[in-house]
């Protein structure tokens, strides 16, 4: 599945459930205030146990849970299941920049410009301390760290310029940790890189 549509789809997914389980709830708990107040059973029941409801609430959760992990798992797969014909490009994180170097060795910081189409690889890892690499419009977030190479990628379907961040607290420079990504028409993707 597409990386973007399967972290929105887990997200609203989950956030769905706890709404739907945050009303039921409230609703129950106010009913029970009301309807079983003391003035209308002013003496206690004590009911010892039931089955079948303690059925019911171990293994409709349990399901729900699975389901959510179920939704979790296929925007997983969609983000670490790069497509073979994927355009990759190395990047770096660094105390206070993102470099990133492609096929030919162009090296930029703090600007990624892909052509638009195409899928995109970054392998991702750190020349210092930790890092986050954090592409919030296409819902990639992957921790650079030193000595461990990882990866992510994206699909760079609309063009236009997007926010590139640092999201793991690096040092005093953190804040200023900001690229841009920018994805062009792949003619003009081409004649950039071969500008110096
Ligand atoms: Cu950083």
């Amino acid at each position: 599945m597409d990386p973007v549509r399967g972290v929105d789809l887990a997200f609203w997914y989950i956030l769905g459930i706890s709404i739907i389980m945050l009303i039921g709830i409230t609703v129950v708990m106010i009913a029970f205030v009301i309807i079983y107040r003391r003035s209308r059973h002013p003496v206690p029941v004590d009911i010892r146990d039931n089955l079948n409801l303690e059925v019911v609430w171990t293994v409709l959760p349990t399901l729900i849970a699975l389901t959510m992990f179920w939704v979790g798992w296929q925007s997983y797969l969609g983000l670490r299941q790069v497509p073979d014909d994927a355009l990759e490009i190395d990047v770096a994180g660094q105390m206070f920049s993102w470099i990133f170097v492609y096929p030919n060795d162009k090296e930029t910081e703090n600007l990624l410009v892909v052509p638009q189409g195409r899928a995109v690889k970054l392998n991702i890892s750190s020349w210092d301390v930790l890092h986050s690499f954090y592409i919030p419009s296409y819902r990639i977030k992957v921790d650079a760290v030193r000595g461990m190479d990882t990866y992510a990628w994206f699909f760079a379907d609309k063009a236009g310029e997007y926010d590139i961040l640092c999201t793991e607290y690096c040092g005093l420079g953190h804040a200023e940790m900001l690229a841009k990504l920018r994805i062009v028409p792949e003619a003009e993707y081409l004649s950039w890189l071969e500008e110096e």
